[in-house]
């Protein structure tokens, strides 16, 4: 149980206090100017120290944290091993890096065109950041809403820098996903009638995300597992692809893969190849929490680029406003857009409601950041500082039973620790949740590199510089069943020859001639939480 200090239970009572005054209350949106400003000087992606500039590859020149520049420009982990390419150990028209949502996606399509496909996965098939999600999927299918409009609102959200022929793709593909979803049995939230619920966003303009209360990510993971099982699909899982394999021609051909437990290295020979291997939060930029899976720690970044393939703002991350901030158990966990979607708000230790909920996540994370940094009003936490997220008002407005009704995965959260949130505010503080950037694709998903496709959060470019809530559960099944769909035609005209890992030489050889000798195996395949002190 969750023993609250008694500085919190003091700031607590304020925000009781003030709570029957500010329900019904909207604040007003923040100015562009404003929103700039705040940007500005609170984001972490403007904290200059925390990048720095690659030396080698595609991206030669351009900024990248850190944590990632170690990796991008990290020791190739089959530098060091004999690996014979001649006799493949599986050899598959397409071959899906990643068992998410994007990579089930692309495999369900792939298979569909007749091709053989193989996905492999470092932990089971559904392990991964779809599964996560909560708050649910966008698409503009409701009579007062239409793909331009979700388009307009993306492409501000997305500081007009989202790829014009992605973003068109994403938007007015979102309703055909929608009924696909739920051709296969996604249980959607819907009205008596048949009608799916719709609510707000961040951002949005029309209320169009449709959800599974706030289990919208794990409902369509099941329904997508149990397609690629249907299917009969090829699932190798416990196996991390650590190295793409080009043919002489230097197209992609297939990957080097490790299981997880034995560290057998297996060679996997392919006609095409997606990347879907997901995001990054498990590198903790910037030291934050985060909301993301255990195998989250941008292989498919690493893979891409050593094969030459371009990334597209790469410096971009999204800092979930609400990750929970207290108890410490749970700390970075997603407390999802949802809640401040039904009515709840953001409110500081003095009891102030001090923005409006459902301004970007960009913006509300660092007004956040602002308002304990800046403002000192934060409340203190085990692990740092947080604001107050008012849950009761939810209750308040959409009468008793909202809660249990649209967010129950909430309530069980804190349940767990004795906090009732129908009764009680909860604490919250940004949260590592999304990489904005990722691999640069076409739009049939196809990157620099022939044959190489990419699918779902390792893609860069769809969201801008910053990503709306839903538009990636959205853009998972858009983009997956693309990239499934462009490999499942593609692998019909292709010859593949001799297989090689020559690139991975050349691109060690710059590494040397640039004066970079790293020691660190990459891609990272997954965090190390083991105490450095014993
Ligand atoms: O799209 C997301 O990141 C999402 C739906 C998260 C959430 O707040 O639930």
């Amino acid at each position: 149980m969750y023993q609250y200090t008694d500085e919190q239970l003091e700031s607590m009572k304020k925000v009781e206090a003030s709570r029957q005054e500010r329900f019904g209350k909207t604040l007003a949106r923040m100015s562009a100017e404003e929103k700039e400003q705040v940007l500005a000087s609170f984001h972490p992606d403007y904290i200059d120290s925390a990048y720095e500039e690659l030396k080698v590859g595609p991206n030669k020149g351009g900024k990248v944290l850190h944590e990632l520049a170690d990796l991008l420009q990290g020791r190739s982990r089959v530098l060091d091993m004999e690996i014979d390419l001649s006799n493949p150990d599986y050899d598959v028209d397409v071959l899906v890096i990643g068992g998410g949502g994007a990579g089930s996606s692309a495999a369900i399509e792939a298979h569909e065109r007749g091709a053989n496909v193989m996905i492999v996965t470092k932990l089971r098939l559904g392990d991964a950041n779809t599964a996560m999600a909560e708050g649910g999927i966008q698409a503009a299918d409701k009579p007062n809403d239409s793909p331009a409009q979700h388009y307009l609102d993306a492409f501000g959200g997305g500081h007009f820098k989202n790829k014009p022929e992605l973003l068109y793709k994403l938007v007015t593909k979102a309703p055909e996903a929608i009924l696909w979803l739920n051709k296969l049995g996604v249980m959607f939230d819907k009205e008596e009638d048949g009608t799916m619920v719709t609510t707000h966003g961040g951002g949005t303009s029309r209320k169009r995300m449709h959800a599974c209360r706030d289990y919208s990510g794990s409902e369509i993971m099941r329904t997508l597992r149990d397609e690629v099982f249907n299917r009969k699909i090829t699932v190798v899982d416990f196996t991390s692809a650590i190295e793409l394999i080009k043919d002489t021609e230097g197209k992609a051909a297939g990957a080097v893969l490790m299981n997880m437990e034995t560290k057998e290295i297996l060679v996997a020979r392919a006609k095409t190849v997606v990347i879907a291997t997901g995001g990054a939060g498990r590198l903790h930029y910037q030291g934050f929490p985060t909301s993301n899976h255990y195998g989250a720690t941008a292989d498919g970044l690493v893979l891409g680029y050593r094969a030459g393939a371009k990334l597209l703002y790469p410096e971009t991350l999204q800092y979930h406003p609400t990750g929970a901030a207290e108890p410490t158990q749970i700390y970075g966990a997603l407390v999802t857009e949802k809640v401040r979607s039904l009515g709840a708000q953001l409110v500081n230790k003095d009891g102030e409601a001090f923005m409006n909920p459902l301004e970007t996540r960009d913006v509300t994370a660092s007004s956040i950041i602002r308002e304990c940094k800046e403002r000192g009003n934060g409340i203190k936490t085990t692990d740092g500082e947080g604001v107050w997220l008012d849950t009761p008002l939810i209750e308040m407005i959409g009468g008793e039973g909202t809660i249990e009704k649209r967010i129950p995965a909430m309530l069980r959260m804190f349940g767990k620790y004795g906090i009732d949130i129908r009764k009680e505010p909860i604490l919250v503080y940004p949260t590592l949740h999304y990489q904005n950037g990722g691999l640069d694709i076409a739009s049939d998903g196809m990157t620099s590199v022939e044959n190489l496709y990419v699918a779902g959060e390792a893609v860069g470019g769809i969201h801008g510089t910053n990503r709306l809530m839903g538009n990636s559960l959205l853009d998972i099944i858009v983009f997956g069943r693309n990239a499934g769909q462009s490999a499942g035609e593609k692998y019909k005209t292709v010859e593949v020859k001799e297989l090689t890992l020559s690139h991975v030489q050349s691109f060690q050889k710059e590494l040397e001639d640039a004066g970079i000798a790293s020691n660190m195996p990459s891609p990272r395949l997954l965090p190390d939480y083991r105490r450095k002190d014993n």
